[in-house]
């Protein structure tokens, strides 16, 4: 059955170039998806945009002598021209500083307040004792008080993902200067997350399939929620759009998220005929709302957002949200300030049409379960040994045997043997096991799947032996032909979702213009 489903893909911050551990947390499985569910029939929307506002966007701004809005104009462009030179195929890619978004995301801040979910509360802020200048979120770090993570900040500890206020931080440090805040009484706007902490709980656990780490993290966030300060007292931001509030802009996690909704306003405006209503997208309860994030972003899109759309109203929650564990490379933790990353700009520059070794190898050591590893040795083995020993060489046989005895046509398919047969039954099976994976968002079986295709094919001809046959029954090489060009066909379905750009080549060498999912088999 045809649905909707709208792939809502993490936001990256224009804080600089994104590397693959971002990539692999939320591009490639993202894309993988949204390729597939196209495919199958459904109709889609893929949306996301770079993340601008922020102290991230600030303290880099700083760091570059640059003013915000400059810092976010430079990155904007080079993680959209990265992620699109990746292949992911965004219906729009936009960015929070337009002004859709900002009017959008003022109303739903307008409606929660009116609905009563959001209160003033006065809380302990930060500030620089030297210059008086507030220290919100990543302007300050220090230890962790629950994990001892070193480098946790003002709003949350990315080692572990709990969420916190600057004063909870041990030893706080100002990222500016590296003196130690003052901490003063503010005032401030609070989310009222406890107000729907019931009702999220028993949605979560209405969500059965969705990955056991994911759900576990978030009902124990949930146990402690406590409300949360959605304004913060900076010049770069939304502004808040209360009368008394001047010089007080939204929190970067309270406008993020509204970017999905902002976003497909954005697209459906832009064209209805083709994309329809943006309500459409949100308020229909058959929509298939699923969000693709790397696992420091669960809290945001199991609670937060969530809690944000339950007190609006009439919104649709997530159907699914298959978080990504963390990638290392090379058995390290992946650090931008340390440049330990291998960066896609420079990826995509120094191995210029090899995108699909890098999405293949992203998607085979995809950190679904748990934390995995980026190797290049891992890398250059996974595309010799897969890549261009079995998918390629499988193609490489059916296209050259097909050229070589009948100059390239297409040969007619003539009476089945049993080897033919089992082939096509081995076939159906892995198609059965690829789809399951698909469905459930485990890519990188799905993606082994795929490549048991391509290793039929190469056993289907080995075992076959057309160069012998040929001499005594050239007929059953017909037919021999016939079935394996029709694998080759398949595999560029299969692997449309993983590798695109290599399945759009495949296309045009056997002159392929149908390739829907249905087609497969
Ligand atoms: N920009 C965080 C990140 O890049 C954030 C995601 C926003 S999703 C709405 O990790
Ligand atoms: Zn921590």
């Amino acid at each position: 059955m045809c649905s909707d489903v709208l792939a809502a893909v993490a936001w990256p911050y224009a804080n600089g170039p994104r590397h693959i551990g971002h990539v692999s947390g939320f591009g490639v499985p993202s894309d993988v998806f949204a390729r597939y569910m196209r495919m199958a029939g459904h109709n889609v929307l893929m949306v996301s945009g770079s993340d601008e506002h922020g102290t991230a966007i600030q303290v880099k701004a700083d760091s570059e002598g640059l003013t915000a809005r400059e810092c976010a104009d430079k990155y904007h462009r080079v993680i959209a021209s990265d992620l699109q030179g990746l292949g992911l195929s965004y219906d729009l890619y936009t960015r929070t500083t337009t002004p859709n978004h900002y009017l959008v995301v003022q109303e739903m801040f307008t409606a929660l307040y009116d609905n009563g979910y959001i209160v003033a509360q006065t809380q302990m802020g930060a500030i620089s004792p030297s210059t008086g200048r507030t220290l919100p979120d990543r302007f300050i770090e220090g230890t962790c008080p629950i994990c001892g993570y070193d480098s946790a900040r003002g709003d949350q500890c990315d080692n572990c993902g709990n969420q916190l206020d600057p004063v909870d931080l041990i030893n706080p440090v100002s990222r500016i200067n590296g003196e130690t805040p003052e901490f003063i009484e503010t005032e401030h706007f609070f989310l009222d997350l406890p107000k729907v902490a019931e009702q999220l709980t028993t949605w979560l656990d209405s969500r059965e399939d969705w990955r056991p780490n994911v759900l576990k993290f978030s009902h124990n966030l949930l146990e402690k929620i406590r409300p949360r300060a959605i304004t913060r007292d900076l010049d770069w931001g939304i502004p808040v759009p209360v009368e008394g509030a001047e010089g007080k802009v939204l929190y970067v996690w309270f406008d993020a998220p509204i970017g999905y909704i902002s976003n497909t306003k954005e697209l459906c405006d832009s064209n209805p005929e083709r994309f329809g209503s943006w309500q459409k997208w949100w308020q229909d309860p058959e929509t298939r709302l699923v969000h693709f994030i790397g696992k420091d972003n669960i809290v945001f899109h199991c609670l937060i957002f969530p809690t944000m759309l339950k007190a609006h109203g009439g919104y649709i929650l997530p159907d699914n949200v298959p978080a990504n564990e963390f990638l290392n490379l090379e058995d390290n933790k992946i650090s931008t300030s340390k440049n330990w990353a291998v960066w896609l700009h420079e990826y995509l520059r120094d191995f210029e049409g090899k995108q699909d070794v890098l999405r293949y190898v992203l998607t085979a050591n995809a950190p679904e379960t748990k934390d995995n590893n980026f190797t290049w040795k891992d890398f250059q083995e996974r595309n010799n040994s897969e890549l261009v020993a079995v998918y390629g060489n499988f193609v490489n046989r059916a296209l050259q045997l097909t050229k070589k005895y009948w100059d390239g046509v297409v040969p007619a398919c003539g009476e089945l043997h049993d080897v033919d047969r089992q082939a096509i039954q081995e076939f159906k099976d892995v198609k059965e096991k690829l789809e399951a994976y698909l469905e459930a968002f485990k890519f990188r079986e799905a993606q082994k799947e795929a490549m048991n295709l391509a290793r039929i094919g190469n056993k289907y001809i080995t075992e076959c032996e057309p160069w012998k046959v040929w001499k005594t029954d050239p007929k059953r090489v017909e037919t021999i032909l016939n079935l394996s060009l029709q694998l080759v066909a398949n595999l560029s379905i299969a692997f449309e979702p993983f590798l695109p750009f290599s399945s759009k080549k495949l296309r045009s060498m056997i002159n392929m213009t149908e390739y829907d999912w249905s087609e497969l088999g």
